[in-house]
């Protein structure tokens, strides 16, 4: 191991850390220091299980090859070109290779640096596309409870969790909700898509009775809610939304931040579902978590409706200093290659129904009142301590943590999304450790 590597910081107080409590880290902070395939080390010399692919993203597992030479190769060669009215090869490149693997008819992607930004920059084409349409009046934007779309105000506005929304302000306006899909008094324990639901999907109808067709924009949902629990659609539910919108004029946004690029089994999960939105939003796997990087995907008749005017003009005004950065689009092709070369993007589909009777063989555990899975995803749902929310599944956490694996929790659920390059021994070891820790926390 390097110097560096050993080096621990000797004062944490000037990094304010994102999403956690900062307190408490800092009392007895978790640190990694280096990575390798499944693998992370921490500072404590420890190898510890990764089951969580980082955060969603790193579906390739850790320090691959072939992506961390193409990061040194261009890092030497170009750094960096500007992003507006100029270009370099690379970049459309990348956009050539990313339109081969998505959805029928998704022919073009825009760039941004995360998942919040693809967000913002969905939501605002939408607005945009109607108006260059000449259907301006729709400005409404719907999205779910319990809908996780980043962190920007787009995002917490549609997105459908209180505590990313209460603490600013108002919000955009002119946004709804429908109702979250998780029924666990129906649904408990169901093995992939569950039952019962789809009729959920009718709150959208009675949305637009409310508002009018004609005031909406765009409808934005997660095919899969992964932040908020693994909540998975009800059979049915996500072609019963695509036909309403297609009946109202209305487009219909996936946000496959986190179940883009494989983690189902499929490229995206409009291929696992069949159901093939307007816009697609992606971060995370596009570049293997190695470096930020987001990607946008549009149906050709929304781009093409923006390529009219005086050519000289600039069709869509938005757009990031590091939209398509070199280095990060050089990560992503790399990235492409190596989920082409050791077939990724479908790997999950081997392993999903291994994967499905492991996590299962957890029900009748302490504490265990839900499991759901999906494709390379599970969650493990726990009641709470009374009086005391979060705090079982968090030590949950930290026993995983100290035990040697990494698992990921959100309110009292577990999520598990391991790099899918996972092997069958590893799945059952995850799952051993989750199942050793659920018989010591209190
Ligand atoms: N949309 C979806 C569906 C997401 O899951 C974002 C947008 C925002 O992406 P950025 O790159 O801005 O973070 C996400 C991100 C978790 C967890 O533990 C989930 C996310 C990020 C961090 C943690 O559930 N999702
Ligand atoms: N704030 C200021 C003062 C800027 O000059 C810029 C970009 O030029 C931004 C914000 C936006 O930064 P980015 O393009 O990296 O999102």
């Amino acid at each position: 191991m390097s110097d560096r590597l050993k080096v621990t910081p000797n004062d944490l107080s000037a990094f304010w850390m994102p999403f956690t409590s900062n307190r408490q880290f800092k009392q007895a902070p978790r640190m990694m220091v280096a990575a390798k395939d499944m693998h992370y080390t921490s500072s404590d010399g420890r190898k510890i299980l990764d089951g969580t692919a980082g955060l969603w993203c790193v579906n390739a597992g850790h320090c691959r090859p072939k992506i961390t030479e193409a990061i040194q190769k261009q890092a030497a060669e170009l750094d960096y070109a500007p992003a507006f009215q100029m270009g370099h090869p690379i970049v459309f490149e990348l956009a050539n290779r990313l339109v081969d693997i998505a959805p029928e008819g998704m022919d073009h992607v825009f760039f941004t640096n995360s998942g919040s930004e693809s967000v913002e920059t969905a939501l605002k084409m939408a607005l945009a596309y109607h108006r260059v349409k000449g259907d301006g009046a729709r400005t409404r934007l719907i999205g779910r409870e319990r809908g996780y779309h980043g962190v920007n105000f787009g995002g917490i506005s549609v997105g459908g969790i209180v505590t990313n929304r209460k603490m600013f302000g108002t919000l955009l306006s002119g946004v709804d909700h429908m109702p979250h899909t998780h029924l666990p008094a129906k649904n408990a324990f169901t093995k992939g898509e569950p039952e019962y639901g789809a009729e959920l999907a009718d709150e959208l109808e009675r949305i637009v009775t409310l508002h009018d067709a004609s005031t909406i924009a765009a409808v934005i949902v997660e095919p899969v809610a992964g932040s908020t629990g693994v909540l998975i659609p009800p059979k049915g539910y996500l072609q019963k939304l695509r036909d309403i919108c297609t009946k109202h004029g209305i487009l219909l946004i996936f946000d496959e931040v986190i179940t883009g690029f494989g983690r189902l089994g499929t490229p995206f999960a409009a291929d696992y579902f069949g159901v093939i939105p307007d816009i697609i939003t992606t971060a995370k796997g596009v570049s293997n978590g190695v470096i930020p990087m987001g990607a946008v995907f549009v149906k050709k008749e929304i781009h093409d409706a923006f390529m009219t005017g005086p050519e000289h003009m600039i069709e869509f005004f938005h757009g990031y200093t590091y939209s398509g950065n070199p280095i990060a689009s050089a990560a992503a092709l790399a990235t492409l290659d190596t989920y082409k070369e050791e077939g990724l993007l479908t790997r999950g589909a081997e392993l999903a129904s291994y994967w499905e009777e492991a996590l299962h063989s957890l029900k009748g555990e302490p504490h265990v009142i839900d499991i759901r899975n999906i494709g390379l995803i599970g969650a493990i749902e726990l009641s709470p301590i009374a009086g005391a929310p979060t705090k079982r599944a968090f030590s949950a956490f930290v026993k995983a943590y100290e035990r040697g694996a990494l698992i990921r929790t959100t309110g009292d659920i577990i999520a598990l999304s391991p790099p899918l390059i996972i092997t069958k021994g590893q799945i059952d070891e995850l799952i051993d450790h989750v199942r050793e820790v659920l018989r010591m926390v209190d």
